[in-house]
């Protein structure tokens, strides 16, 4: 199913002209569509229903015609090149430390992606905090983690996150004899708590050659972090990669970047290795986010991050659903999982709808969320982001007040979906647990279709 998916939202991008219902709705009809010569790339019908009892099948489900319609999609902030190279997941080695008492609460975020099969990944213990947990390696079975684990004499936890590349040299030299065509391209280093969009770091990758050296990674986009802790290093939490010539270079000057262990994080010193040792830059990549803001990220979230790599400090700092009114990591991070699984490389993307006659603007973002103002927005708004967070700016894009007069909805499952003629996804976008108040579900059905020339 995933596959499929896949492959239609690569091929078909015209718009849909097989749904007898769309005709009749009373922007579109049959003579518009065919006048249209099927020449608006990036154009899908949607059509939205208010469900009524949150009974998806429900008889007296009500087609909302202000939100439906022809939906124009909206480019990402960040377009990139793609040339380079195609590398595989087996070609990149994932490396996290922790605390075996914090893996409980984390474990989350780790099945985001550690669970996906042919992954690489190392997780690190102090050998001590180990010892007194060896029933962490089963836990980590239970939940389907299928990282390798291994122990560690450093007790400082700044400082084996510093070694982690170290460690993850050696990890691949040890297997590398058994598959010399399959050896690491790249190793990747996060926080426990960051979440990797594996498939999005794929084809981020494919504009860089591991033979060069490439030092990935983005900062925080918050003034008083950078200010505290500076701006030359990739931040942890947002992730950071080595191409293998620079995680070969950097093992070999080991005993030079012994001056950093006083470094405050393992991010940092890592950073003061590669910069100023090794004389390597940081490569900033727009899709690594460190996300140290607190509160409502539903803003950003909405201002066109399709392709992101990773997420990190969900739940200590923000949630994703905000719905979901309890502390419930698990079902956001399952929501989030469910989401990236079906949209993959389309997983908040967006698509834009603006109904003249009653001033409204409609921005559905795929797999999280449908949110009405009433306001028409510009070009320029969607180019911003909504700034529904508390207190500080973000440093790297300009942003707009938050809106006076929106709804949103968010995305909590998929009940259909289609791939004949095109995909049709079906989906069930809810604003308050347990209200009845009106629209508190919407059923959204989006159509991407081939054109029949
Ligand atoms: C489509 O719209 C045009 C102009 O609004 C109208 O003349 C025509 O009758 C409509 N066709 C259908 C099938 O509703
Ligand atoms: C439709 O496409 C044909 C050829 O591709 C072109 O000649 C014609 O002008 C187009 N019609 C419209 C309304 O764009
Ligand atoms: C994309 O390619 C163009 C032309 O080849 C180049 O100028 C540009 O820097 C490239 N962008 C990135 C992100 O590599
Ligand atoms: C291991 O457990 C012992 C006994 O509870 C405790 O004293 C010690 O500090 C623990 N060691 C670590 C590294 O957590
Ligand atoms: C592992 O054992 C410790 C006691 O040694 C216990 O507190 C903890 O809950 C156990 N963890 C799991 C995941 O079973
Ligand atoms: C990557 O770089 C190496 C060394 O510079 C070069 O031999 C190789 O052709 C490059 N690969 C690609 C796909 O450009
Ligand atoms: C790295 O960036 C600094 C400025 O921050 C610049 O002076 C230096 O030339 C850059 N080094 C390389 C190798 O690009
Ligand atoms: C992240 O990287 C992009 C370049 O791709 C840059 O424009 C942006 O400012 C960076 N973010 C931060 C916080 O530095
Ligand atoms: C949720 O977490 C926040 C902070 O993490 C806490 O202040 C709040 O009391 C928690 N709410 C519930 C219902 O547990
Ligand atoms: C929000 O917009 C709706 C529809 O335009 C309007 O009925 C309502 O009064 C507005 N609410 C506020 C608080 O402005
Ligand atoms: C899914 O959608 C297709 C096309 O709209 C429809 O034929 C099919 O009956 C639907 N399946 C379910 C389970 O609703
Ligand atoms: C044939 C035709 O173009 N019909 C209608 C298409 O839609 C616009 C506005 O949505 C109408 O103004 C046209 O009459």
């Amino acid at each position: 199913m995933v596959l499929g998916t896949i492959i239609c939202i690569i091929f078909y991008f015209q718009i849909l002209v097989n749904d007898a219902k769309l005709m009749q709705s009373n922007f579109l009809n049959k003579s518009n569509i065919t006048t249209r010569n099927h020449t608006a790339p990036g154009a899908v019908i949607v059509e939205i229903q208010n469900i009524f009892d949150n009974q998806i099948s429900h008889r007296n489900n009500k087609l909302l015609t202000q939100f439906s319609g022809q939906y124009r999609e909206i480019s990402s902030i960040s377009a990139t090149n793609y040339s380079t190279h195609e590398y595989m997941l087996e070609e990149i080695l994932f490396l996290i430390t922790t605390h075996a008492r914090r893996i409980l609460t984390t474990i989350h975020f780790l099945k985001f992606w550690a669970t996906r099969p042919g992954i690489n990944c190392l997780i690190v213990f102090h050998e001590k905090d180990f010892m007194n947990y060896t029933n962490i390696t089963d836990f980590l079975l239970q939940q389907g983690v299928l990282c390798e684990i291994q122990t560690s004499p450093v007790e400082r936890y700044e400082q084996r996150y510093f070694e982690l590349f170290y460690d993850g040299w050696k990890k691949q030299e040890s297997d590398s004899h058994q598959n010399e065509r399959r050896r690491i391209q790249w190793f990747a280093v996060g926080d426990d708590d960051t979440i990797w969009f594996v498939n999005n770091l794929l084809h981020v990758l494919r504009q860089y050659n591991s033979s060069d050296a490439i030092y990935l990674g983005n900062t925080s986009t918050k003034k008083f972090i950078l200010k505290r802790h500076g701006a030359f290093f990739g931040y942890g939490g947002a992730g950071i990669l080595l191409s293998r010539s620079l995680a070969l270079s950097y093992v070999q000057h080991r005993q030079q970047c012994d001056r950093f262990y006083a470094s405050f994080g393992g991010d940092e010193m890592i950073g003061k290795c590669v910069v100023e040792e090794l004389g390597v830059n940081l490569t900033r990549e727009h899709h690594f986010h460190q996300m140290d803001h607190y509160g409502n990220m539903l803003g950003m979230l909405e201002s066109g991050v399709n392709g992101l790599v990773t997420l990190h400090h969900m739940s200590s700092h923000w949630k994703p659903y905000p719905i979901l009114n309890m502390n419930n990591t698990e079902e956001a991070v399952r929501r989030l999982n469910t989401a990236y699984s079906i949209f993959d490389k389309s997983f908040l993307k967006r698509y834009f709808y603006v109904n003249h006659d009653t001033n409204q603007s409609v921005l559905l973002t795929m797999g999280h969320s449908v949110s009405v103002v009433n306001r028409i927005l510009t070009t320029e708004d969607l180019s911003m982001v909504e700034r529904t967070w508390c207190c500080d700016e973000m440093i790297d894009r300009s942003f707009r007040p938050e809106e006076t007069n929106k709804t949103t909805w968010y995305f909590q499952q998929l009940i259909n979906e289609t791939c004949i003629d095109g995909i049709r996804y079906e989906m069930i976008y809810e604003r308050t647990v347990g209200s009845n108040d009106q629209y508190s579900s919407i059923k959204v059905a989006f159509s991407l279709s081939r054109s029949p020339d």
